[in-house]
């Protein structure tokens, strides 16, 4: 046997690590490695990341298309048979209903192709649809909504500059297991001890004691209670004027107003809502707007939540607030060689508010509406009734709220097709399961990642190995079909004009042609050295472009018309005035559930690899000592968890690293796909405690409300109503 090995990057989480692949006869996968070349990782990755040898071999994979059959069950057809007749099924209910009846969810590992989201967007714009959903409103939909209203232009998202900053609060996030979220370092956990080490701190405020919490200063707060902390920390800044009155001046407009917003929410009114002692957030204020360098930063844990919107807002003005917006060591907004906010502007992607959903007039986010309103789209009736959904790397039965009544409604649908590496949660209910390629069977550019790289660099990866049995890369099929369908789709200017001129263009060339004609390029050779696609193959474990992000380029990258932050928007007004009146919670339901992620497992799809599931794995909630003795459940005994909306059962671990008074439980379990492993190693669909009523989604981008949900919990034997 003869093996060879491959330089390609990870594409299963945001610091994309490179990895070595090591392949027999060329064409098999046989081991993946840390690349020890990489400049930003230099020898790491995940134990997720080297497990994907095992998702790639993995006997479960779906390699042929598959439909259902009368009697329920799948069997294998040709692509030419599948293709056609989803082709001619969809238009049927095009000719009878209108393209606006047929969506698309598009999930998580959609965002690491730089194929797949341009031709589903080609695709939703061609048919004139509204209905596109995506992970993002269960993820980080918030984060954009918050850019729009801060800064005109959604896609503008700042990172923190971990490698020179003195001072790190961060929110919501566990970077030593997530490895970093919306921002892309592969050494994130040396990135953050270094700030340590220079004599700089890192606070990280959760109510968890986690494996970060734990390596730093743990502020321990009450889930959902970050609006309330936030807005303190202004009050203090700017009633104790600590305030950075040059850069309030210089960048923003509405700092006067903000000031007035955070009038009333001292320390002491709100400690009881965040869950931190007045003290403690007086000296916290004090301590960030002392700081030469100081940045906030909130992820997931800020996202989920019932002001994720408000909540990102204020993170930004904030940092702006204590001088840190768009400096060295404060928030920066990194620069891409290529140029994807224009880009994302021309083709009208950049979009918030633009429209609004048919079911709770919700605001699009970049041009999707929240998934928590997609089983009402399918069950109302009416003009613009969902009723054909295509869904490609999601899982969403097992991701978005309330998936009980979703998967009742997915039911009702005239046609289901699934584009996935397996039968999942979701595919079972299809008509049509489609096999996809894995990262490793593609070519890929890291097109929404380029701002995010703390140290600015750019990859290229041909695929590693050929695609497994039958599996395509989803751009292949949505073009085939779209083929069949007599759709011309093309979405960007470069992708439009091929399509005119007759030309089917490929990905590949429409990356060439960004990246040549892009602030590094090598404008068809005017500029020697320049980047090119043929630059990037022949450096496989990428080109540093510098070795920090320019600042002061804020003022020029706003899309507001004053070319200012916007601090004071009517709808951040208004927030805050939910805020104000936010009822207390309910005594029914006294504990808070949160979400948690573990090193070895990815949301719902890494659980099927025996190598991530060794030492018998399973799924548990958190509860700390005190709550755990009073409500009589024992470490390792069996609790049931009810919410207003649903219940679901499973083992305890009592720890005290949980705060008094929260539960936490990962989501992505209990599997019932068609995955072995997967399956056999039980647990709960955790998001069946959460709302299904788009009512109770978060106003501003439609955020699912997956923490700080009220629930209550029985030993198992104890009964529960
Ligand atoms: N309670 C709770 N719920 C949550 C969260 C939480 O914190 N708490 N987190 C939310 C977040 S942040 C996210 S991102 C979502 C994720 O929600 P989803 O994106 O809906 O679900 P995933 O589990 O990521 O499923 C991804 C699917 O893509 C498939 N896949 C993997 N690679 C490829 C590929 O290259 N092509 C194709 N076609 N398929 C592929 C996998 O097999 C898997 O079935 O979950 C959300 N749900
Ligand atoms: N190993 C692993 N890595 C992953 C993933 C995975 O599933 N597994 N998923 C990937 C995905 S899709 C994403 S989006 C990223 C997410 O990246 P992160 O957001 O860094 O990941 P989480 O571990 O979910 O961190 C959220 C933290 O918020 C805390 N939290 C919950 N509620 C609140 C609250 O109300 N306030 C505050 N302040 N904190 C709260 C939780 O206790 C948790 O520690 O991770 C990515 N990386
Ligand atoms: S942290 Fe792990 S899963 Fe994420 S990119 Fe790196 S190796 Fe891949
Ligand atoms: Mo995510």
């Amino acid at each position: 046997m003869a093996t060879m090995q491959a330089i390609t990057y990870c594409r299963i989480c945001e610091p994309l690590c490179g990895l070595e692949a090591t392949l027999a006869d060329g064409r098999e996968l046989i081991q993946l490695r840390p690349d020890r070349d990489h400049p930003l990782s230099k020898g790491f990755a995940c134990p997720k990341g080297i497990a994907m040898t095992e998702v790639q071999n993995d006997p479960d994979r779906v390699l042929h298309p598959l439909r259902r059959r009368a009697d329920g069950e799948f069997e294998e057809v040709s692509w030419d048979v599948a293709l056609s007749e989803i082709a001619e099924k969809l238009n049927a209910v095009r000719r009878t209903h209108g393209g606006e009846s047929i969506g698309w969810y598009f999930g998580n590992p959609s965002t690491f192709s730089y194929s797949h989201p341009l031709w589903m967007n080609g695709f939703m714009a061609a048919l004139k649809s509204p209905h596109v959903y995506s992970a993002g409103s269960q993820d980080v939909n918030n984060r954009f909504a918050a850019s729009a209203l801060l800064y005109g232009a959604p896609i503008l998202v700042p990172i923190p500059d971990l490698k020179r900053t003195d001072l790190l609060l961060m929110l919501g996030a566990n970077p030593l297991v997530s490895h970093g979220s919306l921002i892309s370092a592969p050494r994130i956990k040396d990135d953050l001890s270094a700030i340590v080490k220079r004599g700089g701190r890192v606070v990280v405020a959760d109510p968890r004691r986690t494996e970060t919490a734990r390596a730093f200063e743990h502020l321990p707060v009450t889930p959902d209670g970050d609006a309330w902390l936030l807005l303190a920390l202004l009050n203090v800044i700017f009633e104790e004027g600590l305030e950075d009155k040059a850069a309030c001046a210089k960048q923003a407009s509405g700092a006067a107003d903000l000031r007035a917003l955070a009038k009333d929410f001292t320390p002491e009114s709100t400690a009881a809502r965040s869950g931190v002692p007045a003290e403690k957030a007086r000296e916290l204020a004090r301590e960030l707007a002392a700081a030469e360098r100081a940045v906030v930063y909130g992820r997931t844990g800020t996202c989920l939540g019932r002001y994720g919107t408000l909540t990102a807002f204020l993170i930004d003005a904030v940092t702006l607030v204590i001088g840190g917006l768009d400096r060295p060591g404060g928030a920066i907004f990194g620069a891409a060689p290529v140029r994807v906010e224009e880009l994302a502007r021309m083709s009208g992607l950049a979009t918030y508010g633009r429209t609004r959903s048919r079911v709770g007039g919700y605001p699009d986010v970049l041009g999707t509406f929240p998934a928590g309103v997609m089983a009402e789209e399918i069950t109302t009736p009416g003009p613009g009734r969902l009723r054909a959904l295509l869904v490609s790397a999601g899982n969403p039965i097992l991701s978005v709220p309330g998936t009980a009544v979703l998967e009742e409604a997915l039911g009702e649908l005239d046609l289901l097709v699934c584009i996935d590496l397996y039968v999942t949660d979701t595919g079972r209910e299809a008509d049509y399961v489609l096999p996809a390629t894995t990262f490793l069977e593609r070519e890929d550019f890291p097109l929404p990642f380029l701002q995010n790289h703390i140290t600015p660099l750019v990859t290229w990866t041909e695929a590693v190995v050929p695609p497994s049995g039958e599996a395509r890369q989803e751009w292949e099929i949505i073009d085939e079909l779209a083929r069949r369908m007599r759709l011309s789709i093309g979405s960007l200017l470069p992708q439009r004009l091929a399509y005119r001129l007759g030309v089917r263009p490929s990905p590949r060339r429409l990356i060439d042609l960004l990246l040549r004609t892009g602030p590094y390029g090598d404008l068809f050779g005017l500029r020697r050295g320049g980047l090119s696609l043929r630059k990037l193959r022949a450096n496989p474990h990428g080109i540093v472009l510098g070795e920090h992000h320019r600042t002061g380029t804020l003022r020029r990258r706003i899309q507001h018309k004053d070319h200012r932050v916007h601090l004071a928007p009517p709808e951040i007004r208004a927030e805050i005035e939910r805020l104000a009146t936010e009822p207390e919670p309910s005594p029914e339901y006294p504990l808070r559930l949160i979400g948690m992620r573990e090193l070895r497992s990815h949301n719902s799809w890494m659980h099927n690899a025996p190598g991530l599931m060794r030492g018998k794995r399973e799924h548990a909630a958190r509860l700390n000592p005190k709550d755990a003795a009073e409500y009589g459940i024992e470490d390792g005994s069996r609790c049931r968890i009810a919410s207003a909306h649903g219940s679901v059962e499973l083992p305890v671990k009592v720890t005290d690293e949980m705060t008094p008074g929260t539960v936490a439980v990962p989501h992505g379990w209990g599997h019932r796909g068609g995955w072995r492993v997967a399956n056999a190693a039980g647990g709960a669909n955790v998001n069946e405690l959460a709302s299904a009523d788009p009512a109770d989604l978060e106003p501003l981008a439609g955020m699912a409300h997956l923490n700080g949900v009220q629930v209550k919990i029985f030993a198992v034997g104890q009964g529960v109503r």
